[in-house]
């Protein structure tokens, strides 16, 4: 009865999305735990690429149910473009179910997000302006609004009523802005409620009874292990919990039902948004990482930071996710160089560390020790076994195998369906 949790190794845009799909025709339920749509996911299939933002990957799979859990915070408007903007290119999403415990993004917690990064300035975090941070905050705050919420109009109307009063104070008073109207959002939050009541559910009693079933749950993480609220790069973060714990939590799924952690880890290293990145590279290397990997926010569209591979990030992942094996993508990315370094430990003032420093004042200051690997001029995207790879491109994937601290079972030669070679 294995319930199988995909979660990124590094700072996110590892290839979830295609992980994903790729093992969608073995699963029957695809849930999203955390996050909302600040994540992109993207899944080439065929000449056909998508890009999804809320809706968990499985929607493309026909036989898999997409499951939105308790855990995500719920941007109403922009899922019904989704599914329409799906539905138009002959997609359904009729199976999609929407947990009644799931927070509801409102105009306040967009209007505050984008307000507070520019008050922020130069300390801003790189949010993606999606309103996650404020609407995780209002959560946690025991003011949020949740998806079950829609489901009774007088519920609705006084807790937006109180909401939006609230943060109205905040935007007018702290921010100099012009306030929201409370009727306008409850207006425009029934049209929602209409179309979305019939997927709304009791997902996590609906897992239980599938898993009780053996049916195959695997529960698809956003962003990636050093954005976690608790384990990331504080206070560069978003403010869910995208590592494997947080998978329980976010879908009412117990710990002791995870059977499988896979983690998703790249080649080499990127990042979107403010915060430390020891191996960054801001010169021609990594502007060719940039352009070579085709790495641009999917859902800003901003350009990621690029940077060699971090073993001691990589190291952290498996201890905090209990990563069993992972998938490493983008390998067909670093074809064509004389020589890859990897970094392998950090010198933080003079002191060699070889797991992440206990303070991000440390974490500020490190910077990578690195070991060099011998690259490959061979283009390896039509790669279909191991075996098929040039030896150096088989001892790198050995050597991050033996310091990421967990076997590697599938490698991506390509952003298609098919590129993938399975290990074991
Ligand atoms: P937020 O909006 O509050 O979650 O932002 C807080 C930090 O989390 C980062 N973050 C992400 N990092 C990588 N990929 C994400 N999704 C998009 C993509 C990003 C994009 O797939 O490309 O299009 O820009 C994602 N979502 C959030 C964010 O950059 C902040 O550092
Ligand atoms: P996610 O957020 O982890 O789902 O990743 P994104 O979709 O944001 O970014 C990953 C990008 O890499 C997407 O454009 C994918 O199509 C692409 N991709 C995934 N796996 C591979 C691979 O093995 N090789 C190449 N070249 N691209 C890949
Ligand atoms: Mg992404």
């Amino acid at each position: 009865m294995p319930a199988v949790v995909l979660v990124g190794a590094q700072w996110g845009d590892e290839g979830k999305g295609k992980a994903t799909d790729l093992l969608g025709g073995d699963v029957d339920y695809v849930v999203r735990y955390q996050g909302g749509n600040n994540a992109g996911h993207t899944v080439v299939i065929g000449d056909q690429k998508y890009a999804l933002h809320l809706l968990p990957t499985g929607v493309l799979s026909p036989d898999v149910v997409p499951v939105i859990g308790n855990g995500v915070v719920v941007d109403p408007g922009v899922l019904l473009s989704e599914i329409d903007g799906l539905a138009e290119r002959g997609i359904s999403c009729e199976r999609l179910l929407i947990s009644a415990g799931a927070h509801l993004i409102m105009p306040q917690h967009k209007a505050i997000d984008k307000v507070s990064e520019r008050f922020l300035g130069k300390a801003k975090i790189g949010t993606t302006g999606r309103g996650i941070g404020p609407a995780y905050g209002d959560k946690i705050y025991r003011m949020g609004i949740r998806v079950q919420d829609l489901l009774d109009p007088g519920i609705l109307g006084k807790k937006i009523e109180a909401a939006v009063g609230e943060k109205n104070q905040v935007l007018t008073k702290i921010y100099n802005r012009r306030g929201l109207d409370p009727a306008k959002v409850l207006e425009e939050y029934l049209g929602y409620a209409e179309r979305l009541r019939p997927h709304i559910a009791d997902t996590s009693l609906v897992l239980s009874r599938a898993l009780d079933q053996g049916k195959v749950v695997l529960l698809e993480g956003g962003q990636g292990t050093l954005l976690d609220i608790d384990h990331g790069t504080y206070p560069f973060v978003t403010s869910s919990s995208p590592t494997s714990g947080g998978a329980c939590a976010g879908s009412g799924i117990p710990p002791t039902r995870l059977t499988r952690i896979i983690g998703i880890l790249k080649a080499y290293t990127t990042r979107v948004g403010s915060g430390p990145f020891p191996t960054e590279l801001l010169d021609e290397q990594g502007e060719w990482l940039r352009q070579t990997g085709g790495e641009y926010g999917v859902t800003t569209g901003r350009d990621r930071r690029c940077g060699w591979f971090d073993a001691v990030i990589a190291r952290y992942a498996t201890r905090i996710n209990g990563v069993t094996d992972f998938f490493l993508t983008k390998l067909d990315v670093l074809s064509g160089l004389e020589r890859i370094p990897v970094c392998v430990g950090y010198d933080v003032d003079g002191t060699r560390h070889d797991e992440i420093p206990m303070t991000q004042t440390e974490f500020h200051h490190a910077t990578p020790v690195y070991e060099e690997l011998p690259g490959w001029q061979e283009d390896i995207t039509s790669a279909k076994t191991f075996e098929d790879l040039p030896p150096n491109a088989q001892a790198y994937v050995r050597a991050l195998e033996e310091m990421s601290g967990a076997p590697i079972s599938a490698i991506g030669v390509g952003p298609g369906r098919t590129q993938t070679i399975q290990i074991r």
